[in-house]
Order: structure tokens, then C-alpha cells, then sequence
């Protein structure tokens, strides 16, 4: 009886989401869940740098009351323009220090390093 108790709150705990995963934090060892949210708010990106291993997606969210982009410096990726609540995301294969800015407001920038 007492091992039935101890194996159903073991279970109960191993089942409640996110108990493996931080979010936010790239893991190489499962690229394939590999997601890195960026949010865009206040004409900005946040966080505005982040750091990802390859194989990561990137998905930026327009959480904005305006337009925005996520436009590549060097041309590797570009979304359509932005409406708020949309999302755009790219998976950065190749290792290297990807910049990008918005091109309706060129004062926005970010950058996505591949290491
Ligand atoms: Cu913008």
C-alpha cells in the first residue's frame, strides 16, 4: 500500500509539464525541441541577444501594439511584416553571429549567436 502511495505521487511529479524543460534555455541534446522565444515589445527585441546551439528554432512574437520585422543583416532570414500576436520563427543550422533589425523602425536590433 505504502509503495502504491510513494509510486503515484512519483508519477504525479514526473508528469507535471515542464518539469524537464526551462523554456528558454537551448539543450543540444534535443534539438528537435529546441525552441528559443524572442519577444518583441516596446520597439524592441528581448531578450536582445540570445544564444543558441545548432539546430535551434528562434521564435520571435510580436507582442507590440505596432508593425515590426525580423530582418537578417546578411539576407539569411526575413519575415513578412509583423502584425501584433504574429510570430516568425528560423532554424539557425550554421554556427555564426546572426544580426537583425526591423525594417520599418532601423533603430530595433538584435543578434542570435551560433555556438
Ligand atoms: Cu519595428
Amino acid at each position: 500500500m505504502i509503495v502504491l502511495v510513494l509510486a503515484s505521487i512519483a508519477i504525479s511529479v514526473f508528469a507535471v509539464p515542464g518539469f524537464y524543460t526551462s523554456g528558454a534555455v537551448a539543450n543540444p541534446n534535443s534539438p528537435q525541441t529546441c525552441v528559443v522565444h524572442v519577444k518583441i515589445i516596446n520597439y524592441a527585441y528581448y531578450p536582445e541577444k540570445v544564444k543558441v546551439a545548432p539546430g535551434c528554432t528562434v521564435t520571435w512574437t510580436n507582442k507590440d501594439i505596432s508593425i515590426h520585422t525580423v530582418t537578417s543583416v546578411t539576407k539569411v532570414f526575413h519575415s513578412k511584416i509583423m502584425e501584433p500576436g504574429n510570430t516568425f520563427s528560423y532554424t539557425f543550422n550554421a554556427k555564426g553571429i546572426f544580426g537583425y533589425f526591423c525594417e520599418i523602425h532601423n533603430f530595433m536590433m538584435g543578434e542570435v549567436v551560433v555556438s
